[in-house]
């Protein structure tokens, strides 16, 4: 039976990857490397430090560790100062009504997010209520598509990953649900999501009633 979702962030909640490809390409301009949507969206759920190095592959470029973290943190300040303007209208159009529906029928819900950033997020959408547990970059230090921290938040909700559904729009992210043992949801085009137990094109389509509907045997 399923008892509890788990979310991802950035993609899923709301849409941060404008501000993190503001970020980078700022940095990457900065450093005189290239950077654009293309790279960006290889960025997609994979953490701070492995995007750099993604970045540093595509410009065939190699920096020491100590190097890398000072860069990584400058990225991290630009796109901290960008989220102010974050507000409580910024959720991805379906995403706040699914989870008002998952409070109102009384389902456990937790973040799973790659994000050290989940926090603030959260709090300039003013999201806070809608989840009983917060997992975000700091709660594991195995980042997707291994499945920790999906299975860190199924286990701080008691729940089992066969009792559990999990929302994602980066491959690495349905990849570390399945990893798991999780039931998935993708968010986006099938050539990134395809391979979820079910698939829509964005979040206003995925009711709780349409999720209900291709799980069935698993809602009572
Ligand atoms: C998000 C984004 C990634 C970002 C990562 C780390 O993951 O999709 O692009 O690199 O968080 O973010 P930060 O630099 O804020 O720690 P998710 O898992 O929420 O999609
Ligand atoms: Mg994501």
């Amino acid at each position: 039976m399923i008892k509890g979702f788990i979310f991802d962030l950035d993609g899923v909640i709301t849409d941060t990857a404008a501000s993190h490809y503001t970020a980078w390409k700022k940095m990457s301009d900065e450093m005189g490397w290239d950077f654009d949507h293309k790279v960006n969206d290889k960025l997609r759920g994979i953490s701070r430090m492995d995007s750099i190095q993604v970045i540093l592959d595509h410009n065939t470029t190699s920096l020491s560790e100590e190097a890398k973290a000072e860069l990584a943190a400058k990225k991290n300040d630009l796109y901290v100062a960008s989220l102010e303007n974050m507000t409580s209208e910024d959720y991805l159009p379906g995403a706040k009504e699914l989870l008002i529906h998952l409070r109102t029928e009384g389902f456990s819900v937790a973040l799973g997010s790659a994000s050290k950033n989940a926090i603030k997020v959260l709090k300039q959408l003013n999201a806070n209520a809608f989840f009983d547990v917060i997992g975000d970059g700091n709660s594991v230090s195995k980042s997707k598509p291994e499945p920790d921290i999906f299975l860190y938040g199924a286990e701080k909700l008691n729940l089992q990953p066969a009792e559990c559904i999990v929302f994602e729009d980066a491959e690495s992210g349905i990849d570390a649900a399945k990893a798991g043992g999780f039931y998935s949801v993708g968010i986006g085009p099938k050539e990134r999501v395809g391979h979820a137990d079910l698939r829509f094109d964005s979040m206003a389509e995925a009711t709780l009633f349409e999720v209900k509907a291709h799980f069935k045997n698993l809602f009572s």
